[in-house]
């Protein structure tokens, strides 16, 4: 039996293998998959595919598409063309494109709509983005959920939490943190200040790890002149919590083994960068690094190790405020920037400049609906990768299991276009993947791992110039949160971003005496827009919420990007709401 891994967006990089009905099921033996797949990859073969490609509304026949793609690239400036890559699929394969368009001296988009202002920050403090695995974490005692939602987005870490003394830090009220022991419902971007808060704390009844402190970090003296800088008072109401919560905190996980579990609703903020480092901090005080069943943990940087085999030289431009109008062909891969991007309204105006959108993808969306030439890919099932997890140690092979002759790989397209220009072509695709794999991997107990974590995260020290943990001394918060609402944007169950279920009701406070589906007008300074309601008793008074791939999610969201990270900080707003008759 081959088996495969799914190449969604998601911790839990699931391993699967098709049944003798060609249905999908989960590897019963992988110690992370444990037999089970979530909604998206059950319902796999329902969702409806782009089966033709198409120009200018019309079907095609691929060897016409193909040529109007070169013909496209062909009659416009290289440096007009861009080439703007989505995460629909995180497979290493899917890197390959940027290999044509470095080469023909197009504009490539850099940074993410995701993650990256925090893994900037803990860069910042740790040299390396490690992660925190969910057989990590069934080691430890306690665990903290820190603007992260695993009943929702990462499944596979529920077994690791029970029977663990669980924390919830997050302004609404998830499954998760109905069951917690604690609950904290904290101000949105009040994180920052809560992890200061609980330094200060910590020090201040000299409950830190100070051999830790002394042998395995640098910049502590700074580090405490910020948490005793600002007035007890001020970190507190930031936080909207009582000093009372966060003694109980303390009392909870001291002397225990300690996972902390972060999530990106942290680092939605153009500070983002600051919040990881500060949660760092507060893991690096209590000295949880490098040992069993303890570790701050996030979306971990899942190629750390492992030769990039599609390095290349390209001028970029910064993915999240991308101006599609300034090229003349725009090709995306892989993703939906007129739902997903902050801002739909700009994104709208700018990709309507553009002269020739090309969309490269799996399924019809909104950024298809637009685009000029559309050109159907193969799924994971119809093509050769390797899945690099960001949420566990696993290497995923994925091989080709299926003929379909109705869609083209990247890796076939991109061989294409350097074939048509006459520029040098690719080495074999089996031979690029396994040279990835051979890298950085080792096999145990029958499956591979990366090598990286044969040892703990960090048990051999930090990756850091001075290989020691380096606490941050200063920070910029620049969000002015003066108005109404804070609009929060969070993931749910049966969608993944933009594919497959949407859910497009916003979701509103009890407190303001909605009914379901009633309408409201939301105004941000970026834009109104009307939306249904779904009344909820999840959330706080000044919170809203939309869920990702919902109609409409970006149209009030800033055109702005992180401080560091190149990263979209869609939080960074505030509303108000009018209620319509
Ligand atoms: N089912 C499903 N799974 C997914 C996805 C999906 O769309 N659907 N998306 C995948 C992707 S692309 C990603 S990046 C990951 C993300 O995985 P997560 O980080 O777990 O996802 P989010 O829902 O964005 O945010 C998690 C939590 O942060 C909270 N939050 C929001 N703002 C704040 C804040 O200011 N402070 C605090 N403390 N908490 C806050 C939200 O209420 C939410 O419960 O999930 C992946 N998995
Ligand atoms: N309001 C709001 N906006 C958000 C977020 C939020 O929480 N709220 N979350 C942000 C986050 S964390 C992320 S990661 C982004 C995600 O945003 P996008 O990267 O735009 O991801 P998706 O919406 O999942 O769209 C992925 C597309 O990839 C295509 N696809 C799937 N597999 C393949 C393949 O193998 N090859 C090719 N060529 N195409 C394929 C599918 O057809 C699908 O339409 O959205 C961000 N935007
Ligand atoms: S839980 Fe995540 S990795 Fe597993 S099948 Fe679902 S989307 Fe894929
Ligand atoms: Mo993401």
């Amino acid at each position: 039996m081959q088996t495969t891994t799914c190449p969604l967006d998601c911790f839990d990089g699931c391993s699967m293998y098709l049944d003798a009905d060609g249905r999908l099921k989960g590897t019963k033996n992988h110690p992370i998959t444990q037999g089970y797949l979530c909604h998206h990859l059950n319902h796999y073969h329902t969702w409806k595919r782009i089966s033709k490609p198409r120009f200018r509304g019309e079907a095609i026949a691929w060897d016409e598409a193909l040529a109007l793609l070169v013909e496209q690239l062909k009659t416009h400036t290289p440096s007009k063309t861009l080439f703007f890559k989505g995460s629909g699929n995180l497979g290493v394969m899917q890197g390959v494109t940027k290999c044509f368009f470095a080469a023909h001296g197009s504009v490539i988009a850099s940074g993410s709509l995701c993650d990256e202002a925090g893994d900037a920050g803990i860069v910042e403090g740790r040299g390396a983005n490690l992660s925190l695995s969910p057989l990590h974490v069934k080691k430890s005692d306690v665990v903290v959920l820190w603007g992260r939602n695993p009943s929702v987005t990462n499944s596979h870490m529920l077994p690791s939490l029970k029977g663990k003394t669980l924390i919830v830090i997050d302004p609404v009220k998830t499954d998760l943190a109905q069951n917690a022991d604690l609950y904290l419902q904290i101000t949105p971007a009040g994180d920052l200040y809560l992890a200061l808060l609980l330094c200060r704390i910590v020090h201040m009844e000299g409950l830190e790890d100070k051999l830790f402190l002394e042998t395995q970090t640098e910049n502590f003296d700074s580090f405490l002149k910020l948490i005793y800088g600002t007035p007890m008072r001020t970190l507190i109401e930031k936080t909207g919590l009582k000093l009372d919560d966060l003694a109980m905190l303390l009392s909870l996980i001291r002397g225990k083994k300690l996972s902390i579990l972060v999530g990106i609703g942290v680092q939605k903020y153009s500070f983002g960068h600051s919040v990881l480092r500060a949660i760092d901090a507060f893991g690096a005080m209590l000295g949880l690094f490098g040992k069993e069943g303890c570790g701050v943990g996030y979306l971990s940087n899942s190629s750390f190790g492992f030769t990039s085999p599609f390095k290349v030289k390209a001028k970029t431009e910064r993915l999240p405020v991308c101006d599609f109008s300034k090229y003349d062909v725009v090709l995306i891969q892989g993703g939906n920037p007129l739902s997903q991007m902050p801002c739909t309204p700009k994104v709208k105006a700018n990709l309507a400049k553009a002269s020739c959108v090309i969309y490269f993808g799996l399924h019809e969306n909104e950024t298809s609906k637009r685009a000029d030439l559309v050109i159907p890919a193969l799924s994971f099932l119809e093509k050769e990768d390797v899945k690099l997890s960001y949420g566990h140690e696993f290497i995923g092979r994925m091989p080709k299991l299926i003929d379909n002759a109705e869609g083209m790989s990247e890796y076939a397209l991109t061989q294409y276009l350097l074939k048509a220009f006459g520029y040098e072509s690719l080495e074999d695709e089996t031979a690029i993947l396994e040279a990835v794999i051979a890298s950085n991997s080792v096999e145990k107990e029958g499956f591979l791992i990366s090598k990286t974590y044969e040892t703990l995260p960090y048990e051999n020290g930090f990756y850091t110039p001075s290989k020691k943990f380096e606490f941050l001394d200063e920070f910029e918060d620049t969000f002015d949160d003066e108005g109404d609402f804070y609009l929060l944007a969070s993931k749910q169950n049966k969608g993944l971003n933009s594919q497959f279920i949407q859910d497009d009701h916003l979701y509103v406070p009890l407190s303001l005496g909605l009914q379901k589906d009633d309408t409201v007008k939301l105004t941000s300074p970026y834009g109104s827009c009307e939306y249904p309601v779904m009344p909820s008793s999840k959330l706080r008074d000044d919170c809203l919420l939309l869920y990702s791939g919902a109609k409409n999610a970006n149209v009030l969201t800033p055109p702005k990007i992180s401080q560091e990270g190149e990263c979209a900080i869609y939080q960074e707003v505030k509303v108000t709401l009018v209620r319509l008759p």
